[in-house]
Parts: structure tokens; sequence; C-alpha cells
């Protein structure tokens, strides 16, 4: 299916009647719409949908490193590919009442330049009732082992980012502003926001909760296999510097990525490895503590 933007999408849906958009370029998802075609994924208004950069909002792939941390372009190049339809992907089979979508993102001779790794990134996306789950793989196809960074970038829709609080990283350690140096410690019951945030939690649970009270609706981020978790809203002066994301744009998104940062996941030849991310939502009535 070809989207207004020129870009074609392939469009997953479910029998309640929510829905996914995925592009091939950046292997991204850009839509996530629930049951009452309410859209719960950011997508910048100055959204720029073609190359050299990524797609400002959606979910996309940070591989293989994670921001500023080593030689190659800010959060790596995964997110600016045009990837493929995986045809190989039979360890995974679909669950029932999912609809899916495998897609691989292999090295080319372009990539071996600038990292010279030979790597096949798949990534299953599948979409049921109120559900979101995200396994991406990394084979590591070279000959000798290599060693990435990892993020899922969730850029969540939410109605006042003054009014969201996340929980589930209280009492962590962080890094602030991708600088690996100086860890803090999360001293606050639950985030809030009211200024920049840009941090890198380590080692968190399993389970993030993102609460949206003007909304009446919780995000709830599972994630398996990638330790950290980013949070990052950029805040009203750096959204401005940010040419693709509109002035105000800010207010209604907010960054809670599945990482895996701090200690980078290493492939010998042959090896994969596999995360898994789950994003759900839940009414008012959801309580932090169940
Ligand atoms: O959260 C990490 C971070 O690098 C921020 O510092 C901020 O710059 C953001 O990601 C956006 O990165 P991008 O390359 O998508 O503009």
């Amino acid at each position: 299916v070809h989207g207004g933007d020129g870009l074609p999408r392939i469009i997953l849906t479910e029998p309640t009647g929510s829905s996914v958009e995925v592009v091939l370029y950046g292997g991204q998802v850009v839509s996530w719409k629930n049951d009452k075609r309410e859209e719960l994924l950011f997508m910048s208004s100055k959204a720029i949908w073609k190359a050299p950069k990524a797609i400002r909002g959606g979910i996309p792939v940070c591989f293989p490193q994670f921001g500023k941390l080593g030689a190659l372009e800010q959060h790596g190049f995964a997110r600016n590919r045009l990837w493929s339809f995986d045809n190989d992907p039979s360890p995974l089979p679909p669950a029932n009442n999912q609809s899916s979508v495998d897609l691989i993102l292999k090295s080319t001779e372009e990539d071996l330049k600038i990292w010279p790794r030979s790597f096949e990134l798949r990534l299953r996306i599948s979409l049921s009732a109120g559900k979101l789950i995200l396994i991406p793989r990394v084979r590591n196809t070279d000959s000798k082992a290599f060693l990435f960074t990892f993020a899922l970038r969730n850029y969540l829709s939410v109605s006042d980012i003054s009014e969201v609080r996340v929980e589930g990283l209280e009492t962590l350690d962080y890094f602030e502003n991708q600088k690996q140096k100086e860890r803090f410690t999360e001293q606050a019951d639950a985030i809030t926001f009211d200024g920049e945030v840009d941090r890198i939690y380590l080692s968190t649970p399993t389970k993030i909760a993102i609460i949206d009270h003007e909304k009446k609706r919780t995000f709830v981020l599972r994630k398996d296999g990638m330790p950290d978790a980013v949070v990052w809203n950029p805040w009203d002066k750096n959204a401005k510097a940010i040419p693709d994301l509109g002035d105000e744009d800010y207010k209604s998104m907010l960054c809670v990525d599945s990482a895996a940062i701090e200690n980078p996941i290493v492939l010998k030849p042959f090896e994969e490895w596999k995360g898994h991310q789950e994003l759900s939502t839940v009414s008012s009535s959801y309580c932090s503590g169940q």
C-alpha cells in the first residue's frame, strides 16, 4: 500500500480494528492506531520521509551503534537504510490472532566500508488486540566476533508532556546526555517532565509504565534482552534546533526506548542475538503496582 508521502507502506490489521503501518525505509513502524483509530505513536509535523535521515517518529531502529558513542553516524545506519521482506523467518512461528511482517537488513558492500562486519538484522513486527510486539534479531555472518549497541526508539504520542509520569525507573542508575562517564542515581518516585530529559537508565526492570493522565491512558513497555532504557524529550530550546521537529511537537512526544547500551552485545561468528519488546495500552483504571 502506498502512503500519501510516497513511501510504500505495509499495513497490519487485526479483528478489533487496530492497525500498524511499517515502511521498508528504516524497517520502521510509523503508525500504531488502537481500535478507536487513535494514533498511539508520535510522528513529527515536519517529518521528512526520505533518505538520508531517519524518519522523525514511530519506532526507528538504532543499530549498530546507539547515539554518538562510537565512530559511526549518530544511532547507526539501520534507521536510514532500505530494508527488505524476510523470506526466511522460520524460527519464530506467529502466535494465534497475530498479524505479522518480517523484515531484514543485510550489510551491503557500502556498509562494510563504514562498519566492516557482515550481519543480518531481522525485525518481526506483530500486532494483536491492544498489543504491538517487536522482535529484533542480529546474526553475525562474519568470520570474526563483533559487538554492537542497539535500541528500539519508541516515539510515544502523549497529550501533554508536563502531565506524563514514567514509573519503573525509580532508584536506578543512569547516564546523562549520552555521557557514559558519570553515573547518577534516580531519586524521584516517578519521572516527570519540566525540561529536557536525555538519560540512559541502566539495567531496568522488564516493565516500564508511561502514564498519560490527560488522555487517561497508560503505555506499558515490556522488554527482554535490552536491559537499558533511554528516556528522551528535547523540550522547547532543543526542539527548535532539530530541523525535522515542529517547535511545539515536543509537548506531544516522549521517547522511551528499549536498549542495550552500557554492555554492548558480543556475537561470535554464526551466533544470533534476540530481543523482545511489547507495547500495550491500558485505560486509566490501571494501577501500576499490578
Ligand atoms: O537520546 C539520545 C539522542 O541522541 C539525544 O541526545 C537526541 O539528540 C536524540 O537522540 C535525537 O537523535 P537524532 O539523531 O534522531 O536526531
